[in-house]
């Protein structure tokens, strides 16, 4: 059996995922009077704020100075951080509280490897913060998702082996992290995340049996 877990955050906890890319829709709209398509919202999931914002500059072929592009990253902060205010444990994807329990049950600890800088503010307002051994700080993290560097030192922070985690993901960037780090990955999502070990459709049929399962079946 695994002895730790390693959690994303947005988009496998909590339904926030949609939230960080309406915020950049209405800051692109704001500067530039561009509409943002749906079409590049999975490239700017998993990865850090400025690579968010590299990627639809780069999409959209414009370029602005290093000051109006911090003051851009500033402005959706802003914008994402108002949309969390109303955020409660309802927030919570289904099925990812009773998986939680069951782990605690088990005695697997708990780490949080978010790319958002607002993960702790996030999982106080979920109430969650108690259920965490450990959150990584992505500030302290040199490389980002897709680079395993984040999901390294969750593993480390709960006194664990790469080979003894599980890491659960919902991005293409993150399953890439997970597996560079040489963690069983798991994602939450489409065929686009095939890459990963084991791949659920909904974090409704997470359930710490069919993690066991995949986790028994690859280790033979
Ligand atoms: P922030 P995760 C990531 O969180 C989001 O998927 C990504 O869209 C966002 O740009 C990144 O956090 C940074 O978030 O601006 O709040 O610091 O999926 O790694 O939990
Ligand atoms: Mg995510």
């Amino acid at each position: 059996m695994f002895k730790g877990a390693l959690f994303d955050l947005d988009g496998v906890i909590a339904d926030t995922a949609p939230l960080h890319f309406n915020a950049w829709k209405q800051i692109i709209f704001k500067h530039f009077g561009l509409n943002l398509p749906d079409s590049i919202e999975e490239k700017t999931k998993g990865v850090s704020r400025e690579d968010s914002l590299r990627v639809i500059l780069k999409y959209l072929k414009i370029s602005i100075s290093d000051y109006d592009f911090m003051k851009l990253c500033e402005e959706k902060n802003l914008l994402y951080v108002e949309s969390l205010e109303k955020l409660t444990p309802k927030n919570i994807l289904p099925g990812i509280e009773t998986f939680i329990q069951d782990l605690q049950r088990n005695g697997i600890k708990l780490a949080l490897a978010s790319s958002s800088k607002n993960g702790p503010y996030i999982l106080k307002k979920l109430e969650l913060d108690r259920s965490f051994q450990a959150i990584v700080n992505p500030e302290n993290i040199t490389e980002g998702k897709p680079a395993p560097d984040i999901f390294l030192e969750a593993a480390k922070s709960i006194q664990c082996e790469p080979e003894e985690c599980i890491a659960i993901e919902d991005s293409v960037a993150g399953v890439t992290a997970i597996n560079s780090a040489n963690i069983f990955s798991i994602a939450v999502g489409g065929a686009e995340l095939n890459h990963a070990n084991k791949i659920f459709t909904s974090t409704k049929d997470l359930t710490l049996s069919e993690v066991e399962n995949a986790w028994q079946i690859q280790k033979k």
